[in-house]
């Protein structure tokens, strides 16, 4: 069951496992995950560990961008299920212990939501200007391809959209427009959630005037991106929103703030207790260091250093004031083993759980994407029909329109198309991966038979039982969640190391990326070696290097010693 009086950072020892609804399990036939499927599962989640579940958008939606473009904030859309199904479903975790986080799309709504119907209605409509409305649009490009601006023949006058055209955004200089979001937000508390991710939050203060982009060397478009990421009146708003939602709750929640674009110094102004505006922020260094020049599906070679040189920059700068949230991937990013680790078949299992041991021990909250825990991989994709994420569907339109063949654009589309994270959760090695008894809505993955949680849970060594094993960590350790960081071997081609320190025990997290067996230098182990090794991607690993120093590749271990100091 769950306590409620909670110290207000509980969320530092949490560990978050992200749901994405329509693809977790799908109770009724329909070939789409639903509520009452993740009832029905909230065992495995309990069987994990996990402290929070943060569940991707179940609103009523047209389903443009599979929810993110809602059409009624305060209702279940019926291929879901219905509000009670929530209900029961935020009722069935909280029995287990496990609390609930919404998604909160507020950027914008759907162009089917009735704020925007009623201000598309005419040009005098009351609700006009809680939108953006233009006669001419400026240059700005949309973040599914394209314009960002979409005309309206009725009233004559273009709305903004920075994602697809039916997610028009919201004006959030209109204090109606974010008064009706806190009532919202205030409804679903009454409701029982603890807390929300907010999504692309820091796009919400457009800067006055809407003035042109920059327009790059082949750029279709002006760069909206720059012009609307991090406005100054973020800041404001995220502290109205604090105290008009959360300040007179007796309850501690979680709030992380989805941030394209943010910097570390941004980030620790965001995530300051003291400025009390959000707990955590994701930010997207990491994920976009493989972008080329052309973009997201431009793809560049990562190596590991680059990788380590971003997160272990991003743990310095918000070791002090701040606070990180840790993930690899999520529903827009592609699966974490097949992008920083090595999915061929013979490296998957151990690249899967060094990853995991990475993240889990880094400091921060970390976040589980569902499927990271059975080290899922990207999918072969093959043809334009094998898509259905509308940024993937529009980039090859507007490619192929420019003259480039489907074949040109499948690479990058592969390395990097949202899809990869969106195939059904390989619950077992049978029809459909025991998703659906109906017809999926996107297909399972040709690895599923061997790639499942029936064939994990319980069984020694796999990499479900290896994330049991770091969040149970993060339980027992007080190191884990409240200790120092010191980043080590930051030169090292392979080697991934670094220390915690917390009232007189230390953790040293070594990791080899990469198929080559490491070397870790002696004076690094110097005073290690009778150290516990707390966590191991497996027995032969944690002996060769307590025995020789030697990690086996994509092997990682976690040692603890009290210290000398105490
Ligand atoms: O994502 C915002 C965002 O930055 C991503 O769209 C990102 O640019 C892209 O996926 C990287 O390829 C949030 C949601 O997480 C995403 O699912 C929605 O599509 C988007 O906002 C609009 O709501």
């Amino acid at each position: 069951m769950l306590t409620q009086d909670l110290p207000r950072d509980w969320w530092k020892s949490a560990v978050v496992y992200q749901i994405y609804p329509r693809s977790f399990a799908d109770s009724d036939g329909d070939g789409i995950g639903d509520l009452r499927g993740i009832i029905d599962h909230l065992g495995h989640l309990e069987a994990l560990g996990v402290d929070v579940l943060w569940l991707s958008p179940v609103y009523r939606s047209p389903q443009d961008d599979n929810g993110y473009d809602i059409s009624d904030y305060q209702d279940v859309d019926p291929i879901f299920g219905t509000l009670a199904d929530l209900d029961a479903l935020i009722a069935a975790a909280h029995a287990r212990g496990i609390r609930v986080v919404m998604d909160l799309v507020v950027n914008h709504t759907s162009d089917e939501h009735p704020w925007f119907v009623e201000s598309r209605s005419s040009r005098t409509s009351p609700r006009r200007d809680w939108y953006y409305w233009r006669d001419e649009p400026n240059n700005w490009g949309s973040f599914f391809s394209g314009s960002a601006w979409e005309p309206d023949e009725a009233t004559g006058q273009h709305y903004l959209h920075l994602f697809s055209r039916k997610q028009p955004d919201l004006n959030w200089e209109n204090p109606e427009v974010r008064e009706a979001v806190y009532a919202m937000m205030r409804w679903w508390l009454e409701r029982g959630v603890d807390g929300f991710r907010m999504d692309v939050i820091n796009l919400i203060d457009k800067p006055g005037g809407l003035p042109d982009g920059r327009v790059g060397p082949g750029d279709l478009w002006g760069d909206s991106f720059s012009m609307v990421a991090n406005g100054p009146r973020v800041h404001d708003h995220l502290r109205e929103m604090q105290d008009r939602v959360f300040a007179d709750h007796p309850h501690a929640f979680l709030t992380v703030g989805e941030m394209p674009g943010v910097g570390v110094g941004q980030a620790a102004l965001f995530t300051d207790p003291a400025r009390r505006e959000v707990d955590m922020v994701f930010q997207f260094e990491h994920v976009d260091l493989d972008s080329g020049p052309g973009g997201k599906f431009d793809v560049v070679p990562l190596a590991m250093p680059r990788l380590r040189e971003s997160l272990m920059r991003w743990q310095v700068g918000l070791a002090e004031v701040g606070w990180n949230s840790l993930y690899w991937d999520n529903h827009d990013q592609p699966r974490a083993v097949s992008r920083f680790g090595d999915d061929d078949e013979v490296w998957r299992e151990r690249s899967a759980k060094t990853l995991a041991t990475v993240l889990h021990t880094l400091r921060g909250t970390p976040y589980v994407y569902q499927g990271d825990e059975l080290g899922m991989t990207n999918v072969p994709f093959d043809s334009p029909s094998d898509f259905r994420d509308i940024e993937s569907l529009n980039y090859v339109r507007e490619q192929t329109a420019a003259g480039a063949s489907f074949g040109d654009l499948l690479a990058g589309l592969r390395a990097k198309s949202r899809d990869n994270a969106r195939t059904p959760m390989q619950w077992t090695g049978g029809l459909h991966a025991g998703f659906t008894t109906g017809e999926p809505w996107i297909p399972v993955p040709p690895n599923a038979s061997r790639v499942n949680a029936e064939s994990q849970v319980g069984v020694r060594g796999s990499v479900f039982e290896h994330y049991r094993v770091l969040v149970a960590l993060r339980h027992e350790e007080p190191v884990v969640a409240r200790g120092s960081i010191t980043p080590l071997a930051m030169d090292h081609p392979d080697l991934w190391a670094f220390g915690r320190a917390h009232d007189g025990v230390e953790l040293l997290t070594l990791a080899a990326f990469g198929r080559e067996p490491v070397t870790v230098p002696a004076e690094m182990l110097q005073g290690w070696t009778d150290a516990a090794a707390v966590v191991t991607t497996s027995a032969g690993a944690a002996t060769s290097l307590l025995g020789s120093g030697v990690l086996p590749g994509w092997e990682a271990v976690v040692l603890r010693r009290v210290s000398r100091a105490v």
